[in-house]
């Protein structure tokens, strides 16, 4: 992760947004005629005591406003967070590629990225356990292109057809609007488990990468298999990937549950405070190659969405990089009416016939339409490419442009022919030529009928703590459910991905694995389809594992950004203290000290240090780590407070790093760290780097199995 403090966030699209930016400072209030205002806190009245007259257009005029201020949220992904950056190309693919971003080195591509939760509103929690949003708009010199994917690879369903059940399905049951943003209820489980195709996405929805530690530590997919198109106008198959620089990393459970409570903007505070400080988030731009002629040789269709490309199998080329260092002035103007449209494509990338994919390419143009009001939502600022336009178009609600001339139509003579039409020469986008011969039917590709295989390859790539982790996400979730025969219809079809998991799944929830099933597994298809050609077959193993899968082998290289609470009170040990967060804050971690009060604590040379939080006004869940330095009164100040010790015992229980030194370390002693003996990541009387080195291995799940035992 870059940590440049100076501000090097200009590119063509700020400086277009500049133009459209307004100040306050100095400024005068006027209303939207401009007229001066020298009163907005009283309506116009008949005497002191009103009544108010209709007279009153400085009233009118801001109660109208006011009114029409809110817009419908986004029908999914409704909660999100946005931020300005570039993409760089560290070499040309052009011999996949004729992209200008992809082929000219020299480029710094503005980009807008916004990251979204699903199933939630706009006002709900950001920990919630749910698939995360991962939406870059490049604006390209050739035009703006959008690569919508989410942090994980694969999808719930393979034909866009499906989507407002699965949406239906997942969001708050309709009679009662319960729950919000939670998949864990009858109706999301009822639809899963008679839609065999969704059980990919959902063992992935079980795992730990459903509660990111932070938006700036998961990966991002393109999903569906895209074409990339030569100069020669040769295709290839690509699969896109955003790999975090920082690695990808995650909270447990009962983390997010109380973070939930202590910060429900704990992903939005976390990506604004790091560009805020300089800590600029990374993502490297990865790509899988499949030839044309290699299309068929995988056990899976490329064109089915709820399958992933194993690395193992076609390893992922890393091609360039995305920085996000700058947060946007307006969340509204900028986060809110930013519109991503997955068929906003350049010459060079072309779609491939995935069904998914052909069914968003008309689905997001439609909404912007109820979510933003006009078929001009392309000239909002932030929308605008960076390249001009020139077309046919008119008018429309809120037409923001002066198109001038007599005509409005092509061809044309009067108007010399123009807006003319673009050659190839001069960089014309023009659809792939692919051969179709087939006839028009209604009806699921039997190529997409392996359900089983590729979740369960998930789950035997998963180390045995994120099994666990797994395992008991289903059993919260099936627990949650009221209808005894969807939990049960789910332990079969789990017991199909693995016999074991759904074994201890089962036992969670006091319940059997059925020996069998009444209805048809996969009951998605039409009625008069031959039902037992779309049943899925047993699984199969064409891998035993594929590493890149497993959150244990992402990065573990950094302590940048981490959030380190150091607890003291007043007579702290300014030695032990000024010691260890020097080394901290030399590796980029966020040093923050909490006290038993807010304002400032006094260390024993007499100086301060000012307190970031009060205890009361904390949780221990918001940190990645804690440090108790020395100093007798300090300490003894700390013990009469209940809530540190709470704090101590839930970083233990979160398997977090905790390091305390001299008298600290009685401190520590009034928790439960007697139970762990010889724990890596507690670091008592030793030197920074101990502690260091195990914040940087962001948990030590070695302890997980005895941490559960600590009752907090
Ligand atoms: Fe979608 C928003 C990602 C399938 C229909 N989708 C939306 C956003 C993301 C995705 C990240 C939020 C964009 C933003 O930040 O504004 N969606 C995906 C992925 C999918 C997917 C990765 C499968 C691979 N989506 C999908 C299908 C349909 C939609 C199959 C409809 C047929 N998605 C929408 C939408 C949204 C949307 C209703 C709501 C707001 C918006 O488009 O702009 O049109």
């Amino acid at each position: 992760m870059a940590n440049k403090k100076t501000d090097n966030s200009s590119s063509k699209k700020i400086e277009d947004l500049k133009k459209f930016e307004k100040e306050t400072k100095d400024t005068v209030m006027t209303t939207n005629q401009g007229l001066k205002v020298n009163d907005t806190n009283n309506s116009l009245k008949s005497g002191e005591r009103g009544s108010t007259l209709l007279e009153d257009f400085l009233l009118r005029e801001k109660i109208t406003h006011f009114d029409h201020e809110r817009i419908p949220e986004r029908i999914v992904h409704a909660r999100g967070s946005g931020a300005h950056g570039y993409f760089e190309l560290y070499e040309s693919i052009a011999e996949y590629s004729k992209a200008g971003i992809f082929t000219d080195t020299s480029r710094k591509t503005p980009v807008f990225a916004r990251f979204s939760t699903v199933a939630g509103s706009k006002g709900s929690t950001d920990l919630a356990r749910d698939v995360r949003g991962f939406a870059v708009k490049l604006y390209t010199e050739e035009g703006t292109w959008d690569l919508v994917g989410n942090n994980m690879p694969i999808f719930f369903i393979q034909d866009a057809m499906k989507f407002p059940d699965l949406i239906h399905a997942v969001k708050p049951e309709p009679n009662k609007e319960i729950p919000q943003a939670a998949s864990a209820h009858d109706t999301f489980y009822d639809f899963i488990s008679r839609t065999t195709e969704t059980l990919h996405n959902q063992i992935w929805l079980m795992s730990d990468r459903a509660i990111p530690r932070s938006l700036r530590m998961m990966e991002g997919f393109g999903i569906h298999t895209f074409r990339l198109i030569n100069d020669k106008g040769e295709s290839h198959f690509v699969k896109f990937h955003w790999k975090p620089k920082l690695g990808v990393h995650s909270v447990t459970w009962d983390e997010a549950v109380k973070i939930s409570g202590a910060d429900s903007d704990f992903h939005r505070r976390d990506l604004w405070d790091a560009i805020d400080s300089g800590h600029f988030p990374e993502w490297e731009l990865g790509i899988q190659i499949v030839a044309q002629e290699d299309e068929h040789k995988f056990d899976f269709d490329l064109l089915d969405p709820t399958k992933l490309i194993p690395e193992d199998m076609v390893p992922v080329k890393i091609i360039g990089k995305m920085t996000l260092n700058k947060n946007p002035e307006n969340f509204f103007a900028e986060t809110e009416q930013v519109a991503f449209l997955p068929g906003h494509i350049v010459p060079g990338i072309d779609f491939s016939n995935d069904p998914l994919l052909q069914g968003r390419l008309f689905s997001y143009r439609d909404t912007q339409l109820s979510r933003l009001g006009s078929p001009n939502f392309h000239q909002i600022p932030i929308n605008r490419p960076i390249v001009p336009t020139h077309n046919n178009q008119r008018d429309g609600h809120m037409q923001m442009d002066i198109p001038k001339g007599q005509t409005a139509y092509f061809p044309n003579s009067i108007s010399g022919g123009c807006p003319h039409l673009a050659k190839m020469s001069e960089g014309a986008f023009t659809s792939y030529e692919e051969r179709i011969d087939a006839k028009k039917i209604r009806t699921r590709s039997e190529s997409f009928s392996d359900h089983f295989s590729q979740p369960a390859l998930f789950y035997r790539s998963l180390a045995d703590w994120e099994q666990q982790h797994l395992t008991d996400a289903y059993i919260f979730e099936l627990g949650k459910c009221t209808h005894q025969h969807i939990q049960e219809r789910m332990l079969y079809i789990i017991a199909q991905i693995d016999q074991d998991l759904s074994e201890k799944v089962a036992k969670g929830l006091g319940l059997k694995v059925p020996k069998s099933i009444d209805k048809p597994l996969n009951q998605a298809i039409g009625a008069d389809a031959d039902v037992s050609k779309f049943q899925p077959p047993k699984k199969k193993i064409y891998l035993e594992k594929d590493p890149a899968l497993s959150q244990a082998n992402t990065k573990f290289e950094t302590i940048a950004t981490r959030q380190v609470a150091v607890l003291i009170g007043d007579g702290f040990s300014m030695k032990d203290f000024k010691k260890m967060t020097d080394a901290l804050k030399k590796e980029g971690a966020m040093v923050k000290i909490v006290a038993p009060h807010g304002g400032t604590v006094k260390g024993d040379d007499g100086s301060e240090q000012k307190v970031d939080a009060a205890v009361a006004t904390t949780e221990s869940v918001l940190y990645d780590a804690l440090y108790i330095p020395g100093g007798k009164e300090s300490v003894n100040t700390l013990k009469e407070t209940a809530k540190f010790i709470k704090f101590i015992n839930e970083a233990l229980k979160h398997c977090k790093a905790i390091a305390a030194d001299h008298e600290g370390v009685e401190l520590l002693e009034a928790s439960y760290v007697s139970k762990f003996k010889d724990d890596a990541a507690i670091c008592l009387n030793t030197e920074p780097a101990k502690f260091i080195k195990a914040i940087s291995q962001h948990r030590n799940w070695k302890r997980m199995k005895l941490a559960e035992t600590i009752p907090v």
